[in-house]
């Protein structure tokens, strides 16, 4: 026996344990799984669980630099599509001295930032690390973004291939793909160790014959993927029939109807002159947003004039009380007392610091009245507390409760879900702030770069000196930009 025959074998066997041990921890599986793209499998690998398993991790990575070097791949750094290889490629690059390159799945600002971090020179070859390859449509993405930046990638190295038609559609692109465990590899070992019955096998083996991909990766462009990253962006009348709640598909009505994304924060504390505003602005706006604590000589026939108002010129009333105790209080809160604000107001907000009960609290009266709820998820002042995990787990609050919950009060995309509305306070024609920690963005910026559905303007409104005139130019500024979005 020769070296290259011994060295084989033994990286027959150690492909051998390896799959044992990817089969012992869970990262590969077999049952009744839903994928992605919805269709039921018999197998499924989930290569996330092995961070947990550092020697196991480390194996992967030796076995794939190993494979790499058999083929004779030639590079000068890797990058592994995120986020399940970034591990892997990590411990490849400190074990074998290879710069990494990390490439972003979202760029961090709309277009205009860098989508892969690490130092490259133009023309270096890159190998690209991935954990399982299906059709190769996520390596494809990955070697766009380097070749976009002008680093050349001729080869990827994956662990697990289900063959299901990437490997010959890379090939078409110029790229070749070279796996550690093809999935018959995968099916053939655990046969034999006794860990699968031939059943199971024959079934993987059909489903894989059955799902082939047709050898055609797509090639998105890169602003493609930031765009898809950032938002999705559906129109107003394809959203009004996608939400789950009915205020909010009368509100995306209005917006298309009207076309206007603006909502006029009232802020005025003198009811009369609230109700003046609001009939020289009810053209150009889709929700006039209320404080009514603030307001010195609030009665409930303000009320009935404001309402009027709001059907004389079709926009929605939100009134801006930020609910954020237990559920039984909020609930008083918004029945009862002086403003009685569940009675008129169709949209209110609240925080999501109390937790779910606060939405539950609302939710009884509100969904009696047919209103909807904005959960306030970001905020336009300097220092604000709610972000990271709060955002996210406010995220998930609204997901559950789309019922009542339309959306955010926040400062960016948060979901991508067109049955919850966007809403961003903190805009002004000129950024900047005031001097009690308000932080003001552009009408253009908070909907292209943001990813606001509405921008809430207050004083850049009441204290123009042409309230009206500078209401339609708010109008007209952010309108635009959403059709500019919608139109790329
Ligand atoms: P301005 O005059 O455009 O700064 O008013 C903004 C309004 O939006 C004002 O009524 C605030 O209470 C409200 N607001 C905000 O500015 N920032 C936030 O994060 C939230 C509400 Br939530």
């Amino acid at each position: 026996m020769n070296n290259m025959a011994v060295n084989n074998n033994s990286m027959d066997s150690r492909r051998q344990s390896l799959i044992l041990e990817l089969y012992k921890v869970e990262a590969v599986k077999f049952g009744n799984f839903k994928l992605k793209s919805g269709i039921d499998s018999p197998v499924y690998f989930d290569l996330r669980v092995i961070v947990s398993y550092p020697v196991l991790l480390n194996e992967v990575a030796e076995l794939m630099w190993e494979v790499a070097r058999s083929v004779g791949c030639q590079y000068d750094s890797v990058c592994g599509v995120p986020y399940t290889a970034l591990p892997i490629a990590t411990c490849l690059s400190v074990h074998h001295d290879i710069p990494m390159l990390i490439r972003r799945k979202e760029a961090k600002d709309y277009g205009t930032k860098k989508m892969v971090e690490g130092h490259y020179k133009s023309g270096e070859r890159c190998l690209v690390v991935e954990d399982v390859v299906t059709s190769g449509g996520s390596v494809m993405e990955t070697v766009q973004t380097l070749q976009s930046i002008s680093v050349n990638v001729t080869d990827a190295i994956v662990l697990l291939d289900r063959e299901q038609g990437g490997k010959s559609a890379l090939e078409q692109k110029g790229i070749k793909l070279h796996s550690v465990c093809p999935l018959s590899m995968v099916l053939e070992v655990l046969e034999s160790n006794g860990k699968l019955d031939k059943d199971i096998v024959e079934r993987t083996k059909e489903f894989i014959r059955e799902n082939r991909f047709d050898g055609n990766v797509s090639e998105p462009k890169v602003e493609d993927q930031v765009k898809k990253a950032k938002t999705t962006v559906f129109t107003h009348p394809e959203r009004m029939k996608m939400c789950k709640n009915s205020l909010l598909s009368s509100l995306f009505e209005i917006m298309d109807k009207k076309k206007t994304n603006l909502a006029v924060s009232v802020d005025l504390t003198i009811s009369e002159e609230i109700l003046k505003l609001l009939d020289a602005v009810g053209p150009y706006i889709c929700i006039a947003k209320t404080h009514v604590d603030i307001i010195s000589d609030f009665s409930m026939t303000f009320i009935k004039l404001l309402r009027e108002l709001a059907t004389k010129h079709r926009f929605l009333l939100f009134e801006d009380r930020k609910f954020g105790d237990i559920g039984n209080t909020v609930r008083h809160q918004y029945e009862g007392g002086v403003y009685q604000i569940s009675s008129w107001a169709d949209i209110v907000n609240c925080h999501p610091v109390p937790g779910e009960g606060v939405i539950q609290g609302l939710k009884g009266p509100g969904l009696q009245h047919n209103r909807g709820c904005l959960l306030v998820a970001e905020m336009s002042s300097s220092g604000s507390l709610a972000k990271n995990e709060y955002t996210k787990a406010a995220v998930s609050m609204a997901e559950r409760n789309k019922d009542f919950v339309i959306g955010f009060i926040c400062q960016s995309r948060l979901s991508t879900d067109p049955a919850l509305i966007h809403m961003m306070p903190g805009v002004k024609m000129n950024p900047g702030g005031d001097n009690l920690g308000q932080q003001y963005t552009s009408p253009e910026e908070a909907i292209k770069s943001h990813g606001a559905d509405i921008i809430i303007v207050g004083r850049g409104i009441t204290q123009a000196s042409d309230p009206v005139t500078t209401a339609q130019q708010y109008q007209l500024a952010a309108y635009k930009a959403y059709q500019e979005l919608v139109q790329h």
